[in-house]
């Protein structure tokens, strides 16, 4: 099922699922949406995010994406409330294990991934410090002054980004390692969860799909590849085998971004 973007006024007034998506890259938090509804086969409206637009800011009540939206309820703006609407609108295939301590684990490590202070987080607050001290591999200054003031950058926390990005790195491949050795190409347990979607779609910030699967603007190929020497060394390739197994056998390709 191919992405359907329509005018962000044809959404507004329209009934059912519609959600905005940031567009031209494969942000991880708009592609893991779009991929837990397309798990889902649910069928949605997609609207490319205009953070500049006062009247879509008015209707999502902020200015980043994705924001999902199911008929006449409020908006909801954060990757938790994403996956429970999805899980709600279609329990199956379910994307949350039933067992509430596998469950918990799911919220937790998803956490570690999508949340404040986790890897996709961390990752773009490197990026953005890169940018800021006019780095190798930053953003570019404009785009990183715009991220900083918006996404809660700390020159003082500086120095914790690039340690926890690795860190949570090498908890995700030790995750990943112990299940392969238990027989298993999944986060938890034997079958997909919204952690495999999570993990998957994280990895655009550290290897993008090639162009072919995932064309973007030029300039941005570069910056989401760009890293230390440590991140390097942390990206352990079962992370990416991970990611090629997931989108093969359950999301979507080409992106359509
Ligand atoms: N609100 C989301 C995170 C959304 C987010 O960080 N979106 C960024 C993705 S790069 C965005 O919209 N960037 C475009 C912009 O800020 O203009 C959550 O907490 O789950």
């Amino acid at each position: 099922m191919p992405v359907d973007y329509v005018p962000f006024e044809e959404a507004r007034a329209a009934k059912g699922l519609r959600m905005t998506v940031v567009p031209g890259i494969p942000s991880p938090w708009s592609e893991a949406a779009k991929g837990i509804f397309h798990v889902k086969r649910l069928p949605w409206q997609a609207v490319r995010l205009d953070a500049r637009s006062d009247a879509m800011a008015d209707w999502a009540k902020e200015r980043s994406a994705p924001v999902a939206f199911f008929d006449d309820e409020a908006p909801r703006g954060s990757w938790p409330q994403i996956l429970l609407l999805a899980e709600r609108l279609a329990p199956a295939p379910a994307l949350l294990p039933s067992d509430p301590l596998e469950r918990a684990r799911a919220f937790g490590i998803a956490h570690e991934i999508c949340g404040e202070g986790g890897l996709v987080w961390d990752r773009r607050l490197q990026g953005v410090q890169a940018g800021l001290r006019g780095e190798p591999g930053g953003f570019p200054e404009p785009v990183a002054q715009y991220l900083a003031g918006k996404y809660g950058y700390h020159a003082e926390a500086g120095a914790r980004y690039g340690p926890r990005v690795v860190a949570l790195l090498g908890m995700l491949a030790g995750l990943l390692h112990a299940q392969r050795r238990a027989g298993s190409r999944f986060y938890l347990g034997d079958r997909l969860t919204a952690v495999d979607v999570y993990s998957a779609t994280a990895m655009a910030m550290f290897k993008p799909l090639p162009k072919e699967l995932c064309p973007m603007m030029d300039l941005i190929r570069p910056t989401l590849e760009a890293m230390d020497e440590a991140t390097a060394k942390a990206l352990d390739p079962i992370l990416l085998e991970h990611r090629d197994f997931v989108y093969r056998e359950f999301l979507e390709l080409p992106l359509t971004l």
